[in-house]
């Protein structure tokens, strides 16, 4: 049976890479994405306006489409939940409410993206294990946290087949992340590049689990493409690559350009990181249903200057 798949919050960071591959895989006409806000101009595809809290509008065309599939992504950040916490409840946790409802109804498969956001302060740092203290203190996180929840209540109670993952700070050159407090990360290849200098909003010793997007997109893919049986955490499973501290990039991208400097003035943001791990085990999707990571600091910093180079010569 061919699918027909949905996809909210296409056009933020990891739709705008998720977005192709799925419609490689299926087909343009077979891939709805669902957008509120920002639709770039002359995107190739099938694009449906509506915002994920209106629940009428989702039912409507999801029935429209004959809908099998739904990559949930659609949500607010760390750092622009803490600006806008009721938002952040709102999109996060009614949009979320909507799509498992209106899934088990209509025996939809489904992927929500969560965050390592669902630790806290009180979590283990290091090597954080799948079953742990999760106490996040950010609305993000408590978003994020009542969201794994839901989706094992809707598992355990109408069998819907919904799964997972704690996506840790991803690293992408196509769309720029927004409101997430790992942004640093990617906002310091655009300092390099465009400047040769930066001016980084955490500490140089912060440590924090990343990822490259090729790695993610891959993992989201397999998740959804496993067996059934292999899937057996229904809240969200760790998910791991690298972990790196900030002067540790900052060194990464030096080995290529060997006049780039970095300031270290942090802000509110820094509490955010201080709350998270530096280091997730993530051996439960290894073993289950086979994730490996690809890219390393080296890899993937390289890729970074070089694709973004061509990205940012080509918009001249
Ligand atoms: C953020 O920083 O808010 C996100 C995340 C780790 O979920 N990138």
């Amino acid at each position: 049976m061919s699918e027909k798949v949905l996809v909210t919050g296409p056009f933020g960071q990891i739709g705008t890479d998720l977005v192709p591959e799925l419609q490689k895989r299926h087909g343009k006409e077979n891939v709805i994405l669902l957008g509120h806000r920002h639709i770039p101009e002359n995107f190739d595809g099938v694009i449906e306006r509506g915002d994920v809290r209106n629940r009428e509008d989702l039912r409507s065309l999801i029935e429209k489409y004959n809908i099998t599939q739904i990559f949930h992504l659609a949500s607010l950040l760390s750092a622009t939940g803490e600006k806008n916490p009721q938002l952040a409840w709102d999109v996060n946790m009614n949009g979320l409410k909507n799509i498992l409802d209106i899934a088990s109804e209509n025996d939809i498969k489904v992927f929500w993206a969560s965050s390592i956001a669902v630790f806290g302060s009180t979590t283990p740092r290091d090597n954080t294990p799948q079953r742990t203290i999760l106490e996040p203190t950010t609305m993000y996180g408590v978003t994020k946290l009542a969201g794994e929840m839901l989706c094992q209540y809707y598992f355990l109670k109408y069998c819907l087949d919904v799964r997972s993952v704690r996506y840790p700070g991803l690293i992408s050159y196509k769309a720029e992340p927004g409101g997430g407090t790992t942004d640093y990360a990617v906002d310091i290849f655009y300092g390099a590049i465009m400047e040769n200098k930066y001016t980084c909003f955490v500490r140089e010793d912060t440590v924090l689990p990343m990822m490259y997007m090729d790695d993610a997109i891959r993992a989201t893919l397999m998740i959804m493409e496993a067996e059934k049986e292999k899937i057996k955490i229904r809240t969200s499973y760790n998910l791991a690559a690298i972990s790196f501290s900030a002067k540790e990039l900052e060194e990464e991208i030096k080995k290529q350009m060997v006049d780039f400097s970095v300031e270290y003035e942090p802000d509110e943001r820094q509490k955010i990181a201080d709350s998270w791990p530096r280091t997730i085990d993530d051996s439960e999707a290894r073993s289950d249903w086979g994730w490996r990571h690809e890219f390393d600091l080296g890899k993937m910093t390289k890729i970074m200057l070089e694709k973004l180079r061509g990205k940012l010569t080509a918009k001249k």
